[in-house]
């Protein structure tokens, strides 16, 4: 096997990755960086990735940080054109899924990885929830919604009517909300945010993912 994902299997970055790898049916070995025991600051792998973050990806030789940048290259080497990304001829598509992609990343990631930090992993390290921060959060979150219903009541997903890697990038975190009894992607308050999450969270990729 020539393709190698090191990672961390509770990661939602990792998570984000191996959706897509699972979207394309790529087989991969899994090398597991143990985050609880600092692994990912060891030198060794320091050198690898200079962030001292998961995941990174070998691709016989070729390497690559960051899980939507992993995702996208994975997307044309491996998917084919127009698989999960436009093709990169279609400037105009290709910029619509640049949107997308971009609204995830300022209007989604931040708030929704800040509460699992808040409600979710800094329990599990023994930490205690910064309840303030969390409800911060949790309104910020809450005011970008009418924005997706807004994108969503015009097409099916977020970049048209076609699934891309834009709309799977919110699967790890998004999965998480509903962990914490925030029903924002399933309430019908934003009926249409709703439809979508309803179709990206089924995925067979994602359930396997999820599950595992
Ligand atoms: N923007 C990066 C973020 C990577 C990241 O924050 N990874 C986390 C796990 S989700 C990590 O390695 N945390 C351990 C650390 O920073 O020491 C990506 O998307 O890959």
């Amino acid at each position: 096997m020539v393709l190698t994902l090191y990672g961390n299997l509770g990661a939602t970055c990792t998570k984000r990755v191996r959706t897509v790898l699972a979207e394309l049916d790529v087989p991969y070995e899994f090398v597991n960086i143990d985050l609880a025991k600092g692994e990912q600051k060891a030198p060794a792998y320091l050198a690898l990735q200079p962030f001292g973050q998961v995941p990174y990806l070998d691709d016989a030789g070729f390497t690559l940080f960051e899980s939507r940048a992993i995702a996208r290259y994975l997307a044309l080497q491996y998917g084919g054109v127009g698989t999960l990304v436009p093709d990169p001829k279609d400037v105009q598509k290709t910029a619509r899924f640049e949107q997308a992609a971009s609204v995830e990343m300022s209007n989604f990631e931040p708030s929704a990885v800040g509460l699992a930090i808040e409600n979710l992993f800094k329990p599990m390290y023994g930490q205690a929830t910064d309840t303030v921060k969390a409800e911060q959060l949790k309104t910020t979150l809450e005011g970008k919604m009418a924005g997706y219903e807004a994108i969503l009541s015009k097409t099916q997903f977020l970049a048209g009517d076609e699934i891309t890697l834009a709309d799977l990038f919110h699967l790890p975190c998004g999965a998480l909300l509903e962990n914490q009894g925030i029903d924002f992607l399933v309430s019908d308050r934003w009926p249409n945010v709703a439809r979508w999450w309803k179709a990206v969270s089924s995925r067979e990729s994602w359930k396997k993912v999820s599950q595992a």
